[in-house]
């Protein structure tokens, strides 16, 4: 199933690596065909090219929208060479067989991408290029078909290795890349015009591109892989790893989520670390430093943090690093890390250590996608965010300026946490988590049991939770939470409202002498 490859049409914008691909195709006898400003770059690199606008006899035309759409251009493509009838439809009108196409196409991700106005990025959705991409994948039994500069090497060492001629699978697996990248880019103008639009699509698509082949997913017997969206966020898709093994499908996810949670936490706000088990927080605090602010999340949770996931929300010093290093840790993520901890963390070849261009933007808008059998829900992403003149006080006493503090910092960890979620927090640090239990008085229970035996593991005298403050990702249905976590030594909750039984649940806080605000806003997360 060896095909030749004697023609090929080359129309590209970005052009990387083209004139290296061009000087490579002559050496071999092909003949190059090409586009206004790609046969331009060739012929500059002194290579011997065809204008397209030659072949088909007509100018390019229309600011170019009209360059490559022709029947000269698409008979050669897609002509079925070991077809008669089509054979003599090529003869009749002198149709030359086209076997390489070699097209990127215009940058409309990067158009929107740099705020582009609504004119622009029109004129940047490539008409004739995706067109040329399908009708070269459709005909892959004769015809190759490279959208990807990465394929550049990979098609000449076929060549070299073929006598000249490429494979049938070579082909074939360079026209299903070729058919994800027309996807994609059509997704990418969808959701662009989607959110031009405003509503709710009637068809919506998603497309990523294989940053890496995972080893396997959540469990071995998963296979798995990691696809971006090509958005330049500061993240776990574009954080610079440093040392360590291959991130497994866990350690993306946790990352994730630990990353994105450490994000609330402005640079200039001070030192902030979350640390991050099975994509729930196991401890989240600020501190005066960073080690402090380190010290304080493992002690939440000394238990859950061991083969945690850390991101902090400041450059990673020497000392933090040191702490880090006492305990197994798989991921730390920073934006950024000094000389100091680098040192360090030298010495602890499997951890692995990723930095970012600075901060997630938590208000940046973003939709979340969830499959189910039979296909996916999407919604935006959680970005509702509360500030104190939000807050309405509903109990007898108001929150001090103390709790009021402890109590946005714990709302802001809850809506990182899944529901039903429970935080007890003092001081800036969380002292209880009480995650993904199915009744909301289990998990308010969970936190304060775990923060309990905390307090023998470290030899206090009382549980940290004493003199805490609570956070509810949702409303208490009933009063039993509430009144659980005043036995656990809570004065303040912050909770959404809005439960039939609100004046049975604001009594009680008052029975028990607690502050209490309500949100109006609920952080669901499943
Ligand atoms: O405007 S288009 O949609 N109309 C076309 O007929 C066409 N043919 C190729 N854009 C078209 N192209 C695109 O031009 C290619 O996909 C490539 O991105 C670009 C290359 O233009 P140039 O060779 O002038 O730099």
């Amino acid at each position: 199933d060896l095909a030749p490859l004697n023609r090929a049409l080359l129309s590209v914008s970005d052009k990387t690596g083209l004139v290296e691909l061009g000087r490579a195709l002559a050496a071999k006898g092909v003949e190059l065909l090409s586009t206004g400003g790609t046969a331009k770059a060739l012929r500059d690199a002194g290579l011997e090219v065809k204008d397209v606008a030659e072949v088909t006899g007509f100018p390019e035309m229309m600011d170019g929208r009209v360059k490559t759409l022709h029947p000269v251009v698409h008979g050669g493509l897609l002509a079925l060479r070991d077809n008669d009838d089509h054979v003599a439809s090529m003869t009749e009108h002198s149709i030359g067989a086209i076997d390489l196409v070699v097209v990127n196409l215009y940058p409309f991700e990067e158009t929107v991408a740099k705020g582009a106005d609504y004119a622009e990025t029109i004129e940047n959705i490539d008409i004739g290029g995706p067109a040329m991409i399908r009708s070269a994948a459709k005909n892959h039994g004769f015809v190759n078909v490279i959208v990807d500069t990465e394929d550049y090497a990979p098609l000449i060492a076929q060549m070299e290795a073929n006598d000249g001629q490429t494979t049938y699978e070579f082909r074939q697996r360079l026209a299903q890349t070729a058919y994800a990248r027309t996807a994609a880019y059509d997704t990418a103008v969808s959701t662009w015009m989607a959110a031009q639009v405003g509503g709710t699509p009637r068809r919506r698509s998603f497309a990523g591109t294989l940053a890496q082949g995972l080893r396997y997913g959540e469990n071995p017997h998963q296979s798995a892989a990691f696809y971006t969206d090509g958005a330049a966020r500061p993240g776990v898709a574009t954080a610079t790893q440093h040392q360590g093994k291959e991130l497994s499908y866990n350690n993306i996810n946790d990352t994730d989520a630990a990353f994105e949670l450490v994000s609330e936490f402005t640079t200039d706000s001070g030192p902030a670390c979350a640390i991050i088990k099975h994509a729930n927080p196991c401890g989240v605090a600020r501190g005066a430093t960073m080690l402090e602010a380190y010290t304080r999340a493992f002690d939440c949770d000394r238990t859950s943090a061991f083969g945690g996931i850390i991101a902090l929300n400041q450059v990673l010093d020497g000392e933090t690093a040191e702490a880090i290093a006492a305990i197994f840790t798989e991921v730390v993520i920073a934006p950024g890390a000094d000389a100091d901890a680098m040192a360090v963390f030298e010495r602890k070849k499997n951890l692995r250590l990723l930095t970012t261009d600075g901060l997630g933007n938590p208000a940046a808008a973003a939709l979340a996608v969830r499959q189910v059998s039979g296909g996916f829900l999407v919604q935006d992403k959680d970005v509702g965010r509360i500030s104190r003149d939000d807050l309405k006080v509903v109990t007898k006493r108001a929150p001090t300026e103390q709790e009021l503090n402890d109590l946005l910092f714990a709302w802001t960890v809850a809506k990182h946490v899944k529901s039903n979620a429970i935080i007890y927090v003092k001081d800036g640090a969380t002292v209880g988590v009480g995650a993904g239990q199915m009744s909301r008085v289990d998990s308010t229970r969970i936190a304060a049991r775990k923060a309990q035996d905390m307090a023998e593991a470290m030899g206090l005298s009382a549980p940290l939770t004493q003199g805490s403050v609570v956070a509810s990702d949702a409303f208490f249905p009933f009063a039993d939470g509430l009144i659980t976590a005043a036995e656990a030594g809570a004065t303040a909750l912050i909770q959404p409202g809005g439960s039939m039984r609100d004046d049975e649940v604001i009594a009680a806080a008052d029975e028990a002498g607690l502050a209490m605000v309500f949100t109006g806003m609920r952080h669901f997360r499943h």
